[in-house]
């Protein structure tokens, strides 16, 4: 999945794509890369984001979404809105992506029900704004995976079929950087939940601070791909179904070495609770 933010404030690429000739253009390149999907966002999600209304998020990512479609390039959207949904599932989008897993908009679940289109549950505890204040957890990995299974537990009462839920452990939303290293290593739990799992860790600011220099600077986004290829290879060689990220190309590219080394999986998924 490749990451295509239609916003001017996203910390990992904002502004870069905000106009749609610029981003129906980035679209096609990151297909043209490699990714089986562009994911179409015009909300950013960044630590402290204020929100946009669904109006203007529409007018972002309807216009993208309907070109993308036209040139042949397969889309999901990324909002937390049902609203924002339905529009871009009309203009041709075939996944929904929602941060939230359902609990920003009670219509999001039901929406999806009757697309029927595959629905990606993020794990989430509020919105950005004041999520840092909510990354407490006494074990992250355990917690996690009952939030996920409530919130699939109600998509499920709300008509989705369970073969059309992935999972997402939402790296970065409301967890710090030991939280994601601890959902990093225990994969094992999410993928003995029973559906896919989407990895997404695409420059992500915990990387950045891993990679700080001597003045403790972090690294910027843009300068974290090489480690975000280190994570999305663990992550693939230990079972998910899909990883989210900018820099496509060398992503498709780290993974063919890995396939080709015929490297056995790293991890089995766990059954039941951790
Ligand atoms: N992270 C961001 C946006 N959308 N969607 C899913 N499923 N999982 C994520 O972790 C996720 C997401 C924020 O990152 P960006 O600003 O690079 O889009």
């Amino acid at each position: 999945m490749g990451v295509l933010n239609v916003t001017p404030d996203s910390f990992s690429d904002g502004g870069l794509y905000a106009g749609t000739d610029a981003a129906v253009a980035h679209g096609i390149a990151i297909r043209n890369d490699g990714a089986d999907l562009v994911d179409v966002g015009g909300e950013s999600t960044r630590p402290g984001a204020e929100r946009v209304d669904a109006r203007t998020e529409i007018s972002r990512v309807v216009p993208v979404i309907s070109a993308l479609t036209a040139a042949g390039v397969p889309t999901s959207i990324d909002t937390t809105r049902s609203e924002v949904a339905a529009a871009a599932l009309e203009a041709g989008a075939v996944l929904v992506n929602d941060v939230s897993g359902g609990l920003a908009d009670p219509d999001m679940a039901p929406l999806v029900a009757r697309a029927g289109c595959p629905y990606v549950i993020m794990h989430w505890r509020g919105p950005s704004r004041d999520m840092n204040a909510l990354a407490r957890y006494d074990d992250v990995v355990a917690e996690v995976a009952a939030e996920l299974a409530q919130r699939v537990e109600a998509a499920l009462a709300a008509g989705v079929a369970a073969e059309r839920i992935i999972i997402d452990p939402g790296l970065g939303f409301a967890k710090d950087a030991t939280h994601n290293w601890a959902l990093t290593r225990r994969l094992d739990v999410l993928l003995g939940m029973g559906h896919p799992v989407l990895f997404a860790a695409s420059r992500k600011s915990y990387l950045g601070r891993l990679l700080a220099g001597p003045d403790g600077i972090p690294r910027p986004a843009p300068e974290r791909d090489a480690a975000t290829l280190a994570t999305s290879v663990l992550a693939v060689a230990a079972g998910v179904w899909g990883v989210r990220v900018h820099e496509v190309r060398a992503t498709r590219d780290a993974l063919e070495v890995w396939r080709a080394s015929g490297a056995p999986r790293l991890v089995k998924p766990s059954v039941g609770t951790p």
